[in-house]
C-alpha cells in the first residue's frame, strides 16, 4: 500500500472511520485486549470488514498520567500488526509520536502517521512524512501524558487551539510536507478538561479556519464517563460509553468533520447512516 491519504477517503459522503487498535497493555479504554499480534490483526481485519476505512494502530498509551515506553518496545508491538493488516489489504494509520516508529510502520505499509503531538515530540517526524509522502494527522497537544493535564488552562480555548495547530501546520509545510497530506485534530482530552472538550465540540465549525480536513477522537473518553456518571459520582466505565460516542459521531457528521476515530465500528456506521438520513431530510 502506498503512503498518503487513500484517494477513496477523499470521496466519501460521510466522515471517514478510523478504527482504534491499541496494542498496549494499559490504554484507558481497551488496553490489554490482545494476547498476541495475531489476535490484534484479527480484530483489525474485523473492524475493517465492519466498515472502518482505516485501522489506527498504536503501541504506546497516551492516557493521562501514562509513562512513556522505549522505541524498541513500541516497534515490537506495532510492526507485526501493521504487516499483518496490510497483507489483508487494510489501510493502516500509525498512532505514534516517534519518527523511527512512523518510518518503520510506513515501510511496513502504513499510509498515514497519526501523531498526537502534532510533530512536536520528535524533531524528525516532519521529515519522515515529507520523505515518504505519508498522510499526517496533526493533533493539538501541549505536553506528554504524565504532565498534560497541568497544561489545561486557556483564556480563549478555541483561538488558542487553532493558533497552536496552525503553528504545527506551518512547521510541517516548512519541512516539505504538502497540505494535501495534512489532517488536523483538536485533541479532545489532551491538555483539556471536560468543559474544554464540550466547547470544542460545540464550535467545530471554527476549525474550518485551518482549511484542512478535521479528525475528532471522542470515543469512550473520560469526559463522556463524567457526564454519564452514576449518583455516587462513579464514572461510567469506558466499555459503556459507545452510545454517547455515537451521538458525537452524528454531531461530527453534521459539522462536516472529515474523520472520526472510534472503538465501536458497527455502532459508528449505524450512527453515520442515521446522520445521513437526517441530513438528506433537511434538504427536501
Ligand atoms: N486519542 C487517543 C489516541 N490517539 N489520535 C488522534 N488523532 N485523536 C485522538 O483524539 C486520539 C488519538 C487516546 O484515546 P485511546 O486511548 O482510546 O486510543
Amino acid at each position: 500500500m502506498s503512503a498518503g491519504i487513500p484517494d477513496r477517503l477523499r470521496r466519501l459522503d460521510r466522515p471517514a472511520v478510523f478504527g482504534v487498535l491499541n496494542v498496549t497493555p494499559d490504554s484507558f479504554s481497551d488496553g490489554g485486549r490482545f494476547a498476541s499480534a495475531q489476535a490484534a490483526i484479527d480484530a483489525g481485519v474485523l473492524m475493517h470488514a465492519q466498515g472502518a476505512d482505516v485501522i489506527d494502530v498504536g503501541g504506546e498509551s497516551t492516557r493521562p498520567g501514562a509513562i512513556r515506553i522505549d522505541t524498541d518496545a513500541e516497534l515490537k508491538r506495532v510492526v507485526p500488526v501493521v504487516v499483518g493488516l496490510v497483507s489483508h489489504g487494510v489501510p493502516v494509520s500509525i498512532d505514534t509520536m516517534r519518527a523511527r516508529t512512523a518510518a518503520a510502520a510506513i515501510e511496513a505499509g502504513a499510509c498515514i502517521i497519526n501523531d498526537v503531538s502534532g510533530g512536536q515530540a520528535d524533531p524528525q517526524m516532519y521529515a519522515v512524512a515529507a520523505q515518504t509522502g505519508a498522510g499526517m494527522i496533526l493533533m493539538h497537544w501541549r505536553a506528554h501524558s504524565e504532565a498534560m493535564q497541568s497544561f489545561a488552562t486557556y483564556t480563549d480555548l478555541i483561538a488558542e487551539v487553532i493558533d497552536e495547530l496552525q503553528s504545527c501546520v506551518d512547521g510541517a509545510c516548512a519541512a516539505g510536507i504538502s497540505r494535501q497530506q495534512l489532517i488536523v485534530d483538536p485533541g479532545l482530552g489532551f491538555a483539556k478538561l471536560a468543559v474544554h472538550n464540550w466547547e470544542l465540540l460545540r464550535h467545530l465549525d471554527r476549525l474550518s479556519a485551518l482549511e484542512l480536513p478535521v479528525m475528532i477522537g471522542a470515543s469512550r473518553k473520560r469526559f463522556l464517563g463524567e457526564l454519564l456518571s452514576d449518583d455516587s459520582g462513579a464514572l461510567r466505565p469506558a466499555s459503556l460509553r459507545d452510545g454517547a460516542t455515537s451521538v458525537i459521531t452524528a454531531h461530527c457528521a453534521r459539522a462536516a468533520v472529515w474523520a472520526v476515530r472510534v472503538h465501536d465500528v458497527p455502532q459508528t456506521m449505524d450512527a453515520l447512516l442515521v446522520a445521513s438520513a437526517l441530513q438528506s431530510e433537511v434538504g427536501k
